[in-house]
């Protein structure tokens, strides 16, 4: 019964609409200041779970496709410099709207305007060094997870007791 129920279109689509994945980063500044797990725990907290993540030194090549809508705008060297300094955190979540969510609890860009509760809000006092990336659309989520993981990297799993974090509505 259950499986029929999982390979149903029904289950399909809320799988489909509500499960959305995005991108996250946790950039040099984040992984150096140890508010990795911290960050990490505010997204788990918040009912979204962890599909992928690891630790990597991204080089040039990579932080300039990450970045490449911003090439050739005055901050891009600096942009690069910064997200190649040290190791990052990279990891995909998934949830109910998961790329909104994420980039609210981000807050603005710069850590000076963005507002209290919000992770730049609460750690940042910089536009560059602001902690965390997060996609800013479906589009920008589907890119970028294929820069950042192979297909098998990210994992579709059963959490327990998700049912009382989202219920479909
Ligand atoms: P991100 O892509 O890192 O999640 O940040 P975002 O969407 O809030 O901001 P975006 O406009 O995409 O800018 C990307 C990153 O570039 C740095 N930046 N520096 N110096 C400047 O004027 C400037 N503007 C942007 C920031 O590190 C920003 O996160
Ligand atoms: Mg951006």
């Amino acid at each position: 019964m259950r499986k029929r129920l999982r390979s149903s279109p029904v289950f399909f689509f809320v799988k489909v609409v509500f499960m959305q994945r995005t991108l996250i980063i946790f950039k040099p500044d984040c992984v150096q200041r140890r508010l990795v797990g911290e960050i990490l725990g505010r997204f788990e907290a918040k009912g979204l779970r962890i599909a992928a993540l690891k630790l990597l030194q991204v080089d040039r090549a990579l932080g300039e496709k990450h970045y490449a809508e911003h090439h050739g705008k005055p901050f891009f060297n600096g942009l690069i410099d910064f997200i190649t300094g040290g190791p990052v955190v990279v990891g995909v979540l998934q949830g109910n709207e998961a790329i909104t969510v994420v980039r609210t609890m981000l807050g603005a860009t710069n850590g000076v305007a963005a507002l209290p509760g919000t992770v730049r809000g609460d750690f940042s006092i910089s536009k560059q060094n602001n902690l965390i990336h997060g996609s800013d659309s479906p589009e920008s989520a589907q890119r970028e997870i294929a820069l950042w993981f192979q297909p098998g990297e990210v994992i579709d799993y059963t959490i327990a007791g998700s049912e009382w974090v989202f219920g479909g509505a």
